[in-house]
């Protein structure tokens, strides 16, 4: 068996956590990411017969059967992920339909996952629908996004309009987009629900003055996105309260999308 901590999924989310912690998106316990992983590639690593313990999780996914997650904990702080991984990430496989978790590394202080697991499961099975590929929910607390729920309509398609406006590449990162909840109690069913059928149609779905869910095939790439949306929401704020006087018009976007062979979501640009 290799030792755990040397596994490319390990080494990719420690990094991932530690950086999301650098950029000022996950202060004190905020921000929560789940990994999907391969039950071959955990083989390596782990006796998968050796359960630690078993966990409910409050909640059901079918479709996320037997499935194994890396995820990180419920009130641990990304800055203290290197440190201690063994504490502060878990392994765990779903059973009973997705009301069982089977721990089969991690929480070594008797802790479990995040309290945001109903949201990160079910919008797992939300975007393995649309894309069998996907493997990374990430959730944090990016400021500026954040900001611009306090002042920016909450319409999705003027929220994404706006973002896609303050970066030439935005448009070509997030054709489908950015969907936004209104402000609703975090680390519920209901939340999670109402997540999950945002992430039909779009890998960003905005908390209003909470934060932001990101999704894709890798930590790069939801981290990417995450990065890329917020970066726009940063010029955003930056220059909301000055007169605009020059845009990126619709005219240019559809340009941006015959060239880098993406389409905007449908019924966004004019
Ligand atoms: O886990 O970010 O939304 C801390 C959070 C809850
Ligand atoms: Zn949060």
């Amino acid at each position: 068996m290799k030792d755990i901590l040397t596994a490319p999924f390990m080494v990719e989310m420690i990094r991932t956590t530690t950086n999301m912690y650098a950029h000022g998106w996950d202060e004190r316990n905020g921000g929560n990411i789940s990994l999907m992983l391969d039950e071959a590639e955990v083989m390596e690593y782990l006796d998968t017969d050796n359960v630690l313990r078993t966990i409910p999780t409050g909640f059901s996914a079918p479709a996320l059967e037997g499935k194994y997650f890396l995820v990180t904990g419920t009130g641990k702080y990304f800055k203290n992920v290197a440190y201690d991984p063994a504490k502060n990430l878990g392994i765990v496989r779903l059973k009973d339909g997705g009301e069982t978790a089977e721990l089969l590394w991690g929480f070594t202080d008797g802790g479990k996952f995040t309290s945001e697991f109903p949201a990160h499961m079910m919008s797992h099975a939300a975007r393995l629908a649309v894309d069998p590929a996907n493997r990374v929910v990430m959730h944090c607390h990016p400021t500026n996004l954040l900001a611009m729920t306090y002042v920016h309509t909450l319409e999705e398609r003027e929220f994404t309009r706006t973002l896609w406006q303050m970066c030439t590449e935005c448009i070509v990162v997030f054709p489908d987009g950015v969907n936004v909840l209104p402000w609703m109690l975090c680390g519920t069913n209901k939340i999670g629900e109402a997540t999950a059928e945002k992430m039909k149609t779009a890998r960003l779905v905005v908390w209003a003055q909470h934060g932001l869910y990101g999704a894709g095939r890798d930590l790069d790439e939801a981290f990417g996105l995450i990065e890329t949306a917020e970066k726009a929401a940063e010029i955003y704020m930056k220059i909301a309260h000055l007169p605009r006087v020059n845009t990126i018009t619709d005219a240019q976007m559809h340009e941006l999308e015959a060239h880098f062979g993406v389409k905007g979501r449908e019924g966004y640009l004019d």
